[in-house]
C-alpha cells in the first residue's frame, strides 16, 4: 500500500476491501461495496462517507473520571506544526485505507490554537497548504469545515450569543479564518454547531436579544463566504443540550423556524446527528423527515447514544432497525442536499488497539450499506409504499383533492360532514408496517 507521508501509523492493516457477508475477515466490508449501484447511484455517491478529525485523530479516550487511554503515535511531537503534520499524515493514511472519499474538521483539530489570534492564523495557513497537497495526492476531499467556538474558556457564555460584544467579534474573526480555510481546501459545505449558543440559566439571559445576535451573525458569515466565492451549503447542526442546559438549535423543527425568521432559509440546511435526536427525545427518522419536508436534509452525523443512560456517548452506529428507518427517509427524499455521512463517533475508552478504529468505521459503513439495500427493497418490491400512500387516498380525488388544492372553505367541511353521516374506522395498520420492515431485514 503506497503511502503519502513518510511514516506508516496503521502498520499491518491494508486497504479495507469488500468481501461480502460470508467473509470472516474482521478487516473487510461485508456490505459496503463502494461501486455497487443501488437505486440509481453507487454506494459511494449515496453516502459520501467522511472521517471526523476530532474523534479519530484528536480523541484519546479521556472522560470526567480519568485521563485518556490512547497514546497516539502521531501526537508525540513537541513542535505544534510537526505534530499537526503527523496528525494529517495519520488522517490521510486512515481515510485512504478505509476507501473513504471525505473528511471533516474543526479549525483547531487541524493544529493547536496558539497564544494569539495572529499566531493561530499563521499556524492554520501552514497546515492548510500541507492538507491541500495531501488532498491532491490522495483524491480525498473536504466534506465540511467548522470552527471550534466552544472549548476555549473565552466562549464559556457563548460565541455569537455571548452577552459581551467583544467575544462575539472574536468568534467572527475565528470563523472568518475557518471559512477561508474551508474555501482554500475546496470544502463542499460549512457547519455551525452552536456548542455554547444557549443558556445555563434564564435568570441572567436575554434570550430574544441573543437569538437576534445569532441570526445576524450567521447572515454576516454567509455574506462573507459568498463574497469569497463559496458556493456550498451552510449547515446548522441541531442539539438540544450539552454542554449548555438549553441550546438554541434545539432540534430540526426549532432550527427550521429560526432559519425562516432570520431569512437564512435559502443558504442554510441541516446537519442531523443521531445522538442529538435521541437527546431531544426524537427518533433520527423524525428529525430527517422534518428536514426533508423543508428541503433542508443537508447532511448526517452518524453515531448513536445510549438508550439506558441518555448520555451523548457518540458510539459508532450499529442498530440495523434504526438505520433502515433512516435510509427509508433518505431514499424517499432523494438523498442528502450537498452533505454526506460523517462518522461523528468515537471509540470506547477501553478500545485501545489500532484495529479497533478500523472495526468501528467498517461497522458503521456496513450498517448504512446494509440498511440502504434493505430500504431500497422495501420501497421497490414490498407493499410498504403503496400501503402508506393508500392511507391518504381520500385526498386523491373528489372533495379531498379540492381541499388540498385550497378550493374548499370551512363551511364546506361542515356541509360534507353532515352529508357523510357517521364514518367507519380506517385502521392505521402499524403492526403490519412493522412486520414488512422486519421481513426485509
Ligand atoms: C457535538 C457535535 C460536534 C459537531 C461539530 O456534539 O456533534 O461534534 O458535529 O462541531
Ligand atoms: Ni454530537
Ligand atoms: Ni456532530
Amino acid at each position: 500500500m503506497a503511502l503519502i507521508g513518510n511514516k506508516e501509523y496503521f502498520k499491518g492493516i491494508d486497504k479495507i476491501a469488500y468481501e461480502g457477508k460470508e467473509s470472516d475477515n474482521p478487516l473487510a466490508y461485508k456490505y459496503y461495496d463502494a461501486d455497487r449501484v443501488v437505486a440509481g447511484k453507487t454506494m459511494r455517491e449515496h453516502f459520501k462517507f467522511a472521517m471526523a478529525y476530532w474523534h479519530t485523530l484528536c480523541g484519546t479516550g479521556g472522560d470526567p473520571f480519568g485521563p485518556g487511554t490512547m497514546n497516539h503515535k502521531w501526537a508525540t511531537a513537541v513542535d505544534p506544526i510537526q505534530s499537526a503534520k503527523n496528525k494529517a499524515d495519520a488522517a490521510f493514511e486512515f481515510i485512504t485505507k478505509m476507501g473513504f472519499d471525505y473528511y471533516c474538521f474543526h479549525d483547531y483539530d487541524l493544529i493547536d490554537e496558539a497564544a494569539t489570534l495572529a499566531e493561530s492564523e499563521k499556524r492554520l495557513a501552514i497546515i492548510t497548504e500541507y492538507l491541500k497537497e495531501k488532498q491532491s495526492k490522495s483524491g480525498v476531499k473536504l466534506l465540511w469545515g467548522t470552527s471550534n467556538c466552544f472549548s476555549n474558556p473565552r466562549y464559556m457564555n457563548g460565541a455569537s450569543t455571548n452577552p459581551d460584544f467583544n467575544v462575539l467579534a472574536r468568534a467572527g474573526a475565528q470563523i472568518k479564518t475557518a471559512l477561508d480555510t474551508t474555501i482554500a481546501l475546496g470544502g463542499e459545505n460549512y457547519v455551525f454547531w452552536g456548542g455554547r449558543e444557549g443558556y445555563m440559566s434564564l435568570l441572567n439571559t436575554d434570550m430574544g436579544r441573543e437569538l437576534d445576535h445569532m441570526g445576524r451573525f450567521l447572515g454576516m458569515a454567509r455574506d462573507y463566504a459568498r463574497s469569497k466565492g463559496f458556493k456550498g451549503n451552510f449547515f446548522i447542526e441541531p442539539k438540544p443540550m450539552e454542554p449548555m442546559k438549553h441550546q438554541y438549535d434545539f432540534d430540526a423543527a426549532t432550527v427550521i423556524g429560526f432559519l425562516h425568521k432570520y431569512d437564512l432559509q435559502h443558504d442554510f440546511k441541516l446537519n442531523i446527528e443521531v445522538n442529538h435526536a435521541t437527546l431531544a427525545q426524537h427518533t433520527m427518522q423524525h428529525e430527517l423527515e422534518l428536514a426533508a419536508n423543508a428541503g433542508m436534509m443537508g447532511s448526517i452525523d452518524a453515531n448513536r447514544g445510549d438508550y439506558q443512560n441518555g448520555w451523548d456517548t457518540d458510539q459508532f452506529p450499529n442498530n440495523i432497525g434504526e438505520t433502515v428507518e433512516v435510509m427509508l427517509t433518505f431514499l424517499k427524499a432523494g438523498g442528502l442536499k450537498g452533505g454526506g455521512i460523517n462518522f461523528d463517533a468515537k471509540l470506547r475508552r477501553n478500545s485501545t488497539d489500532y484495529d479497533d478504529i478500523f472495526h468501528a468505521h467498517i461497522g458503521g459503513a456496513d450498517v448504512f450499506a446494509r440498511a440502504l439495500l434493505i430500504a431500497d427493497k422495501i420501497i421497490s418490491s414490498s407493499p410498504y409504499a403503496s400501503l402508506r400512500k393508500n392511507r391518504y387516498n381520500s385526498f386523491d380525488n373528489g372533495k379531498g383533492k379540492q381541499f388540498e388544492e385550497g378550493k374548499l372553505n370551512f363551511n364546506d367541511l361542515y356541509e360534507i360532514a353532515h352529508a357523510n353521516g357517521e364514518l367507519t374506522l380506517q385502521s392505521g395498520k402499524q403492526e403490519l408496517f412493522e412486520n414488512i420492515i422486519n421481513q426485509y431485514i
